[in-house]
């Protein structure tokens, strides 16, 4: 009944004011159901993507749709591709407990993203399909730090950016900048990541804060290779040396547009 290419034209267009399931189509006539923030910041949020580590034991085996799930393989850099190809897969009823990916992803032309409000997403061209086309998350593809993709401000609903910093490993705290959002970030060995929320790296262990990536993680091959990388590295939820919390490795990691 209210269809639209994103929840901002269902809210905008229909006056829809109610979180929740709606339908929305795609420029080519897809029609597909996802979730609409309407009420955070303004609402008009579309729900397109969501990344959840189903086994943090599995090193880039099935489920790890955001890296590889053909194992960690240097004759395979890009791993799945997901980030910049048109590939959809997961409901929009299971996305807090596993991947989901819709056309939105690639369809919807959008100048926001989740919780941060800052009209960036046009600089790289709309959305994140674009964005890692121009930025490729492949294994090798350039140095840590120097060859990273861009780091986008925060502009924080809930929490801080020192709140943020301390879901992550103790042994990193030092190694991020809290108040970004970052995309293809390099970790020493040349393995590429896609997505470091809340945090710009400032060294080259980005695979204990940064999630998805292509298929190929050098170090201690093939633990850091998988959907949430190398975050736990210092064991399972143990928020010691290298490992992030318990509630952040079971977290899953939504990401909207608007
Ligand atoms: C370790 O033992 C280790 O891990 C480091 C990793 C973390 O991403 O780069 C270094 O490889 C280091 O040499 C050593 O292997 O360091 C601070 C102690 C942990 O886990
Ligand atoms: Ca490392």
């Amino acid at each position: 009944k209210f269809i639209g290419r994103s929840c901002k034209e269902v809210k905008d267009r229909y006056g829809q004011a109610e979180d929740g399931l709606y339908y929305l189509t795609t420029s080519t006539g897809v029609v597909y159901q996802t979730f609409c923030d309407m009420t955070t910041a303004g609402g008009g949020w579309t729900l397109v993507a969501s990344v959840h580590e189903d086994n943090i034991y599995g090193k880039c085996m099935n489920g790890d749709r955001w890296t590889s799930q053909q194992g960690n393989n240097a004759n395979w850099p890009q791993g799945e591709g997901n980030w910049a190809n048109r590939k959809t897969f997961g409901t929009v009823e299971a996305a807090t407990d596993d991947d989901f990916k819709n056309p939105g992803y690639y369809d919807i032309d959008a100048e926001d993203m989740s919780v941060w409000h800052r009209r960036f997403l046009h600089l790289y061209g709309g959305n994140l399909y674009y964005l890692f086309h121009r930025y490729p998350v492949e294994y090798n593809v350039g140095k840590h730090l120097s060859d990273n993709g861009p780091s986008i401000p925060i502009v924080y609903d809930l929490g801080d950016k020192e709140s943020t910093k301390m879901f992550y490993s103790p042994n990193t705290k030092g190694e991020t900048e809290g108040g970004f959002i970052s995309f293809r970030a390099i970790n020493h060995e040349r393995a590429a990541t896609a997505i470091c929320s809340g945090v710009k790296p400032k060294g080259g262990n980005v695979e204990h804060y940064c999630i998805g990536g292509g298929g190929f993680f050098p170090e201690g091959n093939p633990l850091q290779c998988g959907d949430f990388t190398g975050f736990a590295w210092s064991g399972y939820g143990t928020h010691i040396g290298f490992s992030v919390s318990k509630q952040m490795l079971e977290s899953a990691v939504l990401l909207f547009y608007r």
